[in-house]
């Protein structure tokens, strides 16, 4: 497809899918809950800067399954298929040359540590789905790794402004060991629901667990509401 045209489907689809989602997404309980749990003044999205049972860190833990896989730029890909109109594959030049979005925003880890006020740049999770457009009856996305992982998100969570796939934090190339070349980052749920190594993302008809959500993590992962464990 040319540039200006998938720019151009890129805008209006963005369009179609935030009225879609707009309702859902006020429902949420990281912008809804009316007692939220945790401490501190309002966050972005209104909830208390730091979530009931988390403490913050200036440090930037590192959390993998054991491996970290070492990706070049030639080789990375990002596949986006499943319950979609037009599945697509990008390559990092095509990537890249998609509309760019800079945020700051916080990282939750289920472990207990929040890193906050973190600068990222990355494209919009919406603006990809926005190039693949979720079928009427898609409900979720799982979420694939280089490394195998695997995490699943509702649409409603996935689609908000705040959700990025990073290449860069802090100004600096997103680092191998927290995920470069690119990660997605979930700044309204714990950091698990952010996939390291991102090289998949499947649209979904129905929910379908990942890695650590097979193993007892919470389905859905709200951190202020302590939602850490199913
Ligand atoms: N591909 C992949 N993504 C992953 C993980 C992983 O092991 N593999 N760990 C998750 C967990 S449990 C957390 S807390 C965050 C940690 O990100 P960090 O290592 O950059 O702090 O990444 C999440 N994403
Ligand atoms: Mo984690």
């Amino acid at each position: 497809m040319e540039e200006s045209e998938k720019l151009k489907r890129v805008v209006e689809a963005r369009m179609k899918l935030k009225s879609r989602f707009e309702e859902k997404i006020k429902q949420t309980p990281s912008v809804a809950d009316n007692k939220p749990m945790g401490s501190g003044k309002p966050n972005r999205h209104g909830m208390p800067v730091i979530p009931v049972g988390q403490t913050e860190t200036k440090k930037w833990p590192v959390l993998d399954l054991g491996v970290q896989p070492d990706i070049s730029l030639k080789e990375w890909k990002l596949v986006v298929d499943g319950a979609v109109e037009h599945p697509f594959e990008l390559n990092w030049e095509e990537f890249m040359a998609l509309p760019q979005t800079e945020d700051v925003s916080d990282f939750h880890c289920v472990t207990t540590w929040s890193k906050l006020n973190v600068s990222w740049k990355g494209i919009r999770l919406l603006d990809l789905a926005a190039l693949a457009m979720p079928k009427e009856a898609a409900t979720h996305i799982l979420c694939y790794g280089y490394d195998d992982y695997t995490t699943n998100v509702s649409l409603e969570e996935a689609l908000k402004p705040d959700v990025l796939l990073v290449h860069t934090a802090q100004g600096q190339p997103l680092p191998k060991e927290h995920g470069g070349p690119v990660r997605m980052i979930t700044p309204q749920l714990y950091a698990w629901k952010g996939s390291k190594w991102i090289n998949r993302i499947e649209f979904l008809t129905r929910n379908r667990l990942g890695f650590w959500e097979e193993r007892g993590y919470s389905n859905t992962a709200y951190p202020w509401r302590n939602d850490r464990y199913s």
